[in-house]
């Protein structure tokens, strides 16, 4: 991945049958990937492809089905398409022969609900020019040029610069991960149990950034399992600026640290960079309200991670139960999938670390809580909350607020 460069940006590209979407992708990546075909209703499920933009640096394109698709089978597509909206940085809506219908404004309301930036691009040059009023007609509704394009020629220049305008820079970038918790020189200690739930023979994921993240703020990181603490702090005296911890491990490295020192878990820190940390500082307490008979929804990223597994499907259940000594059930949803029931019937939400999944994909994903006033909170909040140490571990961003 390039450098400075977080996450690669996704872009949707919309439209109805046969405008020229899945020629699009081709003419942009200069490969053949995706099939082109006169029949209406070539493309059947959204395809991505991963792209390096030139002078901007990775992203992911993703070919849809025609919006006005028909038939069961149509709508099912439809569906599929629609349902990736909330998943991109950016969207291309591919317009063609003067048409201009209730079907792109659907989707111009699709974007807008989600918050999605979105250019609009008219195909076929070569075949049909645009006429004036058309063009004025969507200046009108979407506030923006047209960009005129022919896949025939497939000079793409101009799609790409407006790509490398339109793309939101939180898309591709996220706040350094010790933004005002370190300085150069500081000492930060991470506390990082290496046990069977550990990879072999390399760190999880948090662990990782959280390396990165002091070496990006030129800190110096001291990095240790949890069995060596208390020797470190009786045999040095290396004034430490920040704790880091497992989660898990909040309770009993909570014991060994000393209360001057700030201490923080991994989750904790990553959740302030990724999804709604004000949220979640709102959400965390609502714990304490939770009743018999609640349901509390787990919401996890990926369907593959087995030590996250674990965590969100048996301890952090087991947690809150603990806590909060009532008869609570839980719900897990893996990845984007949908929900068994209506939303407003649960209490609470626990989201992951959602380490796999983008900054706006997350956002939307708990943008429908939010609207409902659905508390939300994160693994590494809940944990530290049934923990007991969550107001410890929260202590350093309440300072950077204050
Ligand atoms: N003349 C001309 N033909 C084009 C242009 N772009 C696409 N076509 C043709 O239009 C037809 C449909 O193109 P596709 O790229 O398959 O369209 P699509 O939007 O992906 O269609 P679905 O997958 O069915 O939704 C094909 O026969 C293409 O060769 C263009 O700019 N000019
Ligand atoms: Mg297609």
């Amino acid at each position: 991945m390039e450098k400075g460069r977080d996450s690669k940006p996704h872009i949707g590209i919309y439209g109805r049958r046969n405008n020229g979407k899945s020629s699009l992708i081709n003419c942009l990546t200069g490969q053949d990937i995706a099939i082109v075909s006169e029949l209406a209703g070539t493309t059947t499920d959204p395809v991505k492809k991963s792209y390096e933009i030139t002078d901007f640096g990775p992203v992911i394109l993703i070919d849809t089905a025609g919006i006005d698709d028909i038939g069961d089978i149509g709508e099912k597509r439809i569906s599929k398409t629609l349902s990736t909206i909330k998943t991109i940085d950016l969207a291309l809506l591919i317009v063609a022969e003067n048409i201009f219908d209730d079907f792109e404004i659907k989707l111009i309301e699709e974007f807008n609900k989600f918050d999605i930036p979105y250019i609009v691009i008219y195909n076929k040059v070569d075949l049909v020019k645009p006429t004036v009023e058309y063009l004025k007609q969507i200046e009108k509704i979407t506030n923006k040029k047209t960009i005129e394009f022919s896949a025939l020629n497939s000079n793409t220049d101009e799609i790409l610069n407006q790509i490398r305008i339109a793309v939101p820079e939180n898309a591709f970038k996220i706040n350094p991960l010790f933004e005002g918790l370190v300085n150069q020189g500081d000492f930060v200690l991470l506390i990082t149990p290496v046990d069977t739930e550990a990879p072999e023979g390399r760190m999880i994921l948090p662990q990782m950034q959280a390396v990165r993240g002091v070496l990006d703020k030129f800190g110096i990181c001291i990095v240790l399992k949890e069995t060596e603490v208390e020797h470190f702090f009786n045999t040095t005296s290396i004034p430490i600026k920040l704790a880091v911890t497992d989660s898990q491990l909040f309770g009993k490295i909570d014991k060994i640290i000393p209360a001057n020192i700030p201490l923080t878990g991994f989750s904790v820190l990553l959740a302030k960079n990724k999804g709604d940390f004000d949220e979640y500082m709102k959400g965390t307490p609502a714990i304490s309200n939770l009743k018999d008979g609640d349901i509390v929804l787990i919401l996890e990223s990926c369907s593959h991670h087995v030590t996250c597994d674990d965590i969100g499907r048996f301890k952090i259940p087991n947690w809150l139960k603990k806590f909060t000594e009532k008869k609570l059930e839980f719900e897990v949803v893996s990845g984007l999938a949908s929900f068994p029931r209506p939303i407003k019937e649960y209490s609470l939400v626990v989201q992951c670390g959602a380490c796999m999944i983008t900054n706006k994909q997350l956002k939307s994903r708990l943008q429908q809580f939010k609207e409902l006033n659905i508390p939300v909170t994160n693994y590494g909040m809940a944990i530290a909350y049934t923990n007991g140490i969550y107001n410890r571990a929260i202590e350093p961003f309440n300072k950077l607020k204050g």
